[in-house]
């Protein structure tokens, strides 16, 4: 399988998060990335390819003109206060407060994210942009015809929505893909998104939408992160109404829990007639991750790239999560051998 990747995600290395009450080095760091080639080239999964530049306009299909300025001009206009340090939000527009767009950055900071734990630093417009340039290379060459595209996209994207970061995401590479696969001629696209957290990004930006079907298989949001979105009842709205799926499974969750609900949701994607299927492709719900809480075993993911493989569906796949970073690799690249044998 073709993978592209570029050393420009080396360019986001965030400082701390907020996590559990402090600020705690970023669980989302460029030794994933590291870790994810180098078992790409130690399993000699195929060629290793850099993205070529597509530019603005493939973003602004599924994000907002005022969000990406704003992370466009984030960092200069941060540091230009003296600041040398990253960029956090400190509060959130909340209910009953103004919708109003603020002038200051630090004002915009806070509007245009969702947590405290997506610092924006010096290069995290250079590493976003470069990881929404992997995907659509990906794009590119699975219209040119491969069967299956491996996306090492850092940051990653799925909680990015229209016009909010956060979950460690800036752009939504996957959602780029799928609109630059619709924009050249696909008609349907499935989003299948198998991270640990629900794909909330994912979800915002299709969710009006009948011609991208949008499933995620996630941790339950009534306990789990991203807490506000991902429940079983959010079906879409509009045309898009029974074009998303959500899979909420409860923390702690089986394997075997897992598979079925992998199993309904492939269902879907089957019935739903795709032309090509875009893997949110997360590994956090590795048994020994440091911040999920499913169970599924090195082996499982072997399996998850089977079932995959099942839909014989041209298939692009997204890099997303995954924090334990020792073994994060072997876990990619067990679904993506999986897929192929
Ligand atoms: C792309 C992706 O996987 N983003 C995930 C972002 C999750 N951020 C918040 C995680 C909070 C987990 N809390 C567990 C605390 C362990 N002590
Ligand atoms: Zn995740």
């Amino acid at each position: 399988m073709l993978t592209v990747y570029s050393d420009s995600h080396r360019l986001q290395h965030g400082q701390a998060e907020l996590i559990d009450g402090t600020l705690k080095p970023c669980f989302e760091t460029p030794s994933r990335a590291d870790m994810v080639l180098a078992a790409v080239r130690e399993r000699e999964l195929g060629d290793v390819i850099h993205p070529s530049r597509h530019g603005a306009d493939p973003i602004l299909r599924v994000h907002d003109a005022g969000y990406v300025r704003f992370l466009e001009t984030a960092w200069p206009r941060w540091s230009a206060l003296g600041r040398d340090y990253d960029a956090l939000p400190k509060m959130w527009q909340v209910r009953r407060l103004r919708e109003a767009v603020p002038e200051h950055v630090e004002g915009q900071l806070c509007y245009y994210s969702m947590d405290c734990g997506t610092p924006i630093t010096a290069g995290t417009w250079q590493a976003a942009t470069a990881a929404s340039d992997t995907a659509l290379t990906a794009a590119d060459r699975l219209m040119g015809g491969e069967r299956a595209v491996f996306a090492l996209t850092r940051p990653p994207g799925h909680h990015a929505a229209r016009d909010y970061c956060g979950g460690y995401c800036f752009f939504n590479n996957a959602a780029i893909a799928a609109q630059s696969l619709r924009d050249r001629g696909l008609r349907k696209v499935a989003v299948l998104d198998v991270d640990y957290h629900h794909g909330n990004g994912t979800q915002d930006i299709f969710y009006p939408r009948a011609d991208v079907l949008f499933l995620s298989i996630h941790g339950d949001p009534r306990t789990e992160y991203p807490f506000f979105l991902g429940f079983a009842d959010e079906k879409g709205e509009g045309e898009g109404l029974g074009y998303n799926f959500n899979f909420p499974l409860p923390a702690g969750s089986c394997v075997s829990t897992w598979f079925v609900a992998l199993d309904c949701a492939l269902e879907q994607i089957a019935r739903f007639g795709a032309e090509a299927l875009v893997v949110s492709l997360g590994v956090d719900t590795y048994q020994g991750d440091p911040i999920s809480r499913f169970q599924l075993d090195s082996p499982d993911f072997v399996t998850l790239g089977a079932r995959l493989a099942g839909l014989k569906l041209p298939t692009l796949f997204c890099l997303e999560g995954g924090y334990a970073v020792e073994p994060i690799g072997t876990h990619v690249v067990n679904v993506l051998a999986g897929f192929e044998a």
